[in-house]
């Protein structure tokens, strides 16, 4: 049946899911508080790169299904869709999903749905959302259905993995997870899995704690690799020929807004249990600062005083725009107070967000005495290793992604070093 819904959020998971709504004949009103995301969204801009977002867009906002405001209006439906950050403290940040959740509840009737998908730590449909809706006067469960359906999206294949990934849908009641179910079925494809709100509360942020302490894994073994001159890509390559082995990829650090900061739930929840979870997020936090100081010991052999370095790669991981908790920024960081002078350059951040940044990507790697790959961005994999080496003072290739043809490169005369793979 078509619905009326209302989504708050309008950022990497909300506009995807409100365009996909829009387009599969609900009528579809999109709410965020920044203005000028309202404004460009109306006029068709994005303000997030997504692969096929534009397409979607154009045809949800021409058709009408879609409609943009900085305010809620009342609708069958009301999907929250909002941030769920970290504190500096590393605590769960829930205003902006008590603040949406507030934001609703004047236009809130009797026979809605309101469904939280953002990632929230255990019980934050019962101890924020549910409380926030008990003013409307309606009793939640009968007159109010809620649930949570964590999205499980990966950036850049969003509208891929929203039709064919399987959904977990929690809701406080049988109702509840039923309604929430006949409303994504009509785009998703995967099945449908109905559970309770707390449960599927914990499964996402399990989903990504398992990732986080995996990668930790894999940055430990990259460790130990460098002490005796194994490439650990290659290692874990043959590993993971064994049917029940599933290591997952070193690098410079784990960062966006969910890997690097979901786990962080869990630690919450109880610090004293939760001791694998908070040393892997440690051993991840501590990829940048491994990064930089390889950096400084390969720069040490070219005797080069405040050696330039270019980091090519701000964007959280390949070929995406975005930026949130990226090792990068802790990268550049750390380069800095360990005495390199640096330029960065990412060709799908367009606006300069950082100080060492440039657009230009000549001008990031003139008299440079190493160039530091961070992100696997495709355009990197493409560049020409002659060209870059012309500019460049010294011609020092470091790959934190195992992403560049190496071979290639030392065949232009560049000495290399992939990070956990200390073999020339
Ligand atoms: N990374 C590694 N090694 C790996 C894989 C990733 O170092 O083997 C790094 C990446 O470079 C990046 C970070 O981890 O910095 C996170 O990237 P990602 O691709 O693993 O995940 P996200 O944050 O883009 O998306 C994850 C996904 N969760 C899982 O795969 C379990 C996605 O399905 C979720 O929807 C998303 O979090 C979310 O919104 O929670």
């Amino acid at each position: 049946m078509k619905k009326s819904i209302c989504i708050v959020g309008l950022g990497y998971i909300g506009l995807p899911t409100a365009v996909m709504f829009a387009n599969h004949g609900h009528q579809v009103h999109g709410v965020d508080v920044n203005e000028p995301v309202v404004k460009k969204i109306s006029n068709k801009e994005l303000h997030i790169e997504e692969n096929g977002l534009q397409a979607y867009l154009d045809e949800a906002i021409d058709s009408g299904m879609l409609t943009v405001s900085t305010t809620p209006q009342k609708a069958d439906v009301f999907i929250l869709a909002v941030p769920s950050p970290i504190k500096s403290d590393k605590t769960a940040n829930l205003e902006y999903i008590r603040s949406a959740a507030k934001s609703i509840a004047p236009f809130v009737e009797k026979g809605n749905l309101v469904i939280l998908e953002s990632t929230v730590p255990p019980k934050t449909v019962q101890d924020i959302v549910i409380p926030e809706l008990v003013p409307t006067g309606l009793e939640i469960g009968t007159d109010l259905l809620v649930s949570h359906s964590p999205e499980r999206v990966i950036p850049g294949k969003v509208f891929e993995e929203l039709v064919t990934n399987d959904r977990i849908i929690g809701g406080i009641n049988e109702e509840s997870s039923r309604a929430t179910s006949e409303l994504y079925r009509s785009f998703v494809k995967g099945q449908l899995h109905e559970t309770d709100d707390t449960t599927a509360e914990l499964v996402k942020v399990m989903e990504n704690t398992y990732r986080d302490v995996n990668i930790a894994f894999a940055n430990e073994l990259a460790k130990l690799a460098e002490t005796i001159d194994v490439d650990i890509w290659e290692a874990i390559r043959l590993a993971n020929f064994h049917p029940r082995v599933n290591i997952h990829q070193p690098g410079p650090g784990v960062g966006g807004h969910c890997i690097a900061v979901d786990p962080w739930f869990l630690v919450e929840l109880n610090p004293e249990l939760a001791k694998l979870i908070h040393l892997s997020r440690k051993t991840n936090d501590g990829m940048p600062e491994y990064t930089a100081q390889l950096t400084v010991d390969l720069l040490s052999a070219l005797n080069a005083e405040h050696p330039k370095v270019a980091v090519l790669g701000l964007a959280f991981k390949g070929n995406i725009d975005d930026m949130r908790e990226s090792p990068s920024l802790d990268v550049i960081q750390q380069m800095t107070e360990k005495g390199l002078t640096v330029s960065a350059y990412d060709p799908h951040i367009k606006t300069n967000n950082i100080d060492l940044q440039t657009q230009n990507l000549d001008e990031a790697l003139k008299d440079a005495s190493a160039v530091v790959i961070l992100t696997s961005h495709n355009s990197f994999k493409q560049l020409d290793p002659a060209k870059v080496g012309d500019l460049m003072k010294d011609k020092l290739l470091i790959d934190a992604k195992n992403c560049i043809d190496r071979t290639k490169w030392e065949q232009a005369g560049f000495r290399t070093h992939v990070l956990g793979n200390s073999k020339n």
